[in-house]
């Protein structure tokens, strides 16, 4: 039943933005998702979940100001989460200029929409832990100082700190969650959890023999996406706005969960694994590992599942959409 508000997501057909699509829809909220429309089927995360011909799509662009006016103008938006991103880390040495652009400048886009159209609006900003980076303590929480590694990190420092500044300027309700690596079964294929969960099924099933990654000993605070949209829906349900980490507070190596993914389906995770220097990245993040005492805390947020369950989950639905 409609709660009667209204919310608009950029990056809607993203991971993140097709979790908390059904979280919002679940709770009655009238949905409007800007959509770059540029993949050939940008909508499979909406439709795995069952909600693609529930939210309201509008075009535009994160670097395009005017259409994100025009968004905030056809929503009626109270919320707007700005999930919208280039979010791979190693191609944003590739491409550093567009993703200053769409993770640096777009949020500065979002943030004026807002304050121009409906400066009464909460924001909420995909703030990362990317931004630790050289991690300057061996737990990070709100205080701990940034030190970002790569063109991503830095372009979501600029968009993280324009979050505070529109919050200290404007006294807009804006938020930064600052969210360590969540995956599920809608994670890109890309991103080293799901290349780890489609490599294990395609192994199984004969399919392939090896398995090519890169740095294996990076370690990661890897939780479930369906959790971490919860975290931010509940920080802009608080009375002031503020920035919160969101994290498990556990994490392993790139090979323990390599392991865990392969002993789910009886295999050896040493026997596939090829490490490939194609895959190292000019300046990588070693070790992320987060403190959410204050989310916990302030928000009543806690991860529901766990980082074994969180692999078997994802392997199980490769393995099922493979065998189609
Ligand atoms: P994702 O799956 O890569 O989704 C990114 C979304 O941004 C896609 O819908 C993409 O649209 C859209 N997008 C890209 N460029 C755009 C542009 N120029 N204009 C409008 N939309 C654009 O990322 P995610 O994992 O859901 O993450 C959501 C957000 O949280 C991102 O900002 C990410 O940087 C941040 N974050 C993620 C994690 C994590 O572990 N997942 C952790 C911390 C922060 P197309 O599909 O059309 O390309
Ligand atoms: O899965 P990844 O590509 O995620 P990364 O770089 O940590 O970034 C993700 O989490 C961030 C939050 O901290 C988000 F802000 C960001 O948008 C994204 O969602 O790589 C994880 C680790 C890295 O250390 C990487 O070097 O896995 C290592 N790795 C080893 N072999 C690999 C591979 N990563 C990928 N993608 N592919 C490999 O073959």
């Amino acid at each position: 039943m409609s709660n009667g508000k209204h919310a608009l997501i950029t990056g809607v057909t993203g991971q993140d933005g097709a979790y908390l699509s059904q979280f919002l829809l679940d709770k009655g909220y009238e949905v409007f998702g800007l959509m770059a429309r540029r993949g050939s089927d940008t909508l499979w995360r909406l439709r795995e979940l069952g909600v693609e011909r529930d939210v309201r799509l509008i075009d535009g662009d994160l670097t395009d100001l005017a259409s994100l006016i025009r968004a905030m103008e056809t929503s009626q938006a109270s919320e707007v989460y700005n999930l919208g991103a280039q979010s791979f880390v190693a191609t944003s040495w590739q491409q550093p200029v567009l993703t200053a652009q769409v993770d640096g400048v777009g949020a500065i886009n979002v943030l004026e929409a807002v304050r121009i159209v409906n400066p009464q609006a909460r924001f909420y900003q995909a703030s990362t832990s990317e931004m630790f980076g050289l991690i300057q303590t061996e737990r990070q929480d709100e205080q701990t100082p940034f030190h970002p590694r790569s063109p991503y990190g830095v372009a979501k420092l600029m968009a993280h700190w324009a979050t505070v500044n529109y919050r200290e300027s404007y006294k807009l309700h804006a938020s930064s969650g600052i969210l360590f690596n969540h995956e599920s079964p809608l994670r890109g294929i890309e991103f080293v959890t799901r290349k780890v969960s489609d490599g294990v099924a395609r192994i199984k099933l004969g399919m392939q023999k090896e398995l090519r990654l890169g740095n294996t000993d990076a370690r990661r605070d890897w939780g479930f996406a369906g959790d971490y949209v919860e975290a931010m829906w509940l920080m802009l349900q608080q009375l002031e706005p503020e920035d919160y980490v969101v994290a498990t507070g556990i994490n392993h190596t790139v090979r323990d969960m390599c392991e865990v993914a392969f002993a789910h389906v009886g295999l050896n995770a040493e026997d596939h694994l090829v490490i490939d220097p194609k895959f190292f990245r000019p300046a990588e993040v070693d070790v992320l590992l987060g403190n959410p005492a204050k989310a916990m805390a302030k928000l009543g947020w806690k991860p529901k599942i766990s980082f074994e369950q969180l692999m078997v989950m994802m392997v199980d639905a490769d393995f099922r959409r493979i065998r189609g």
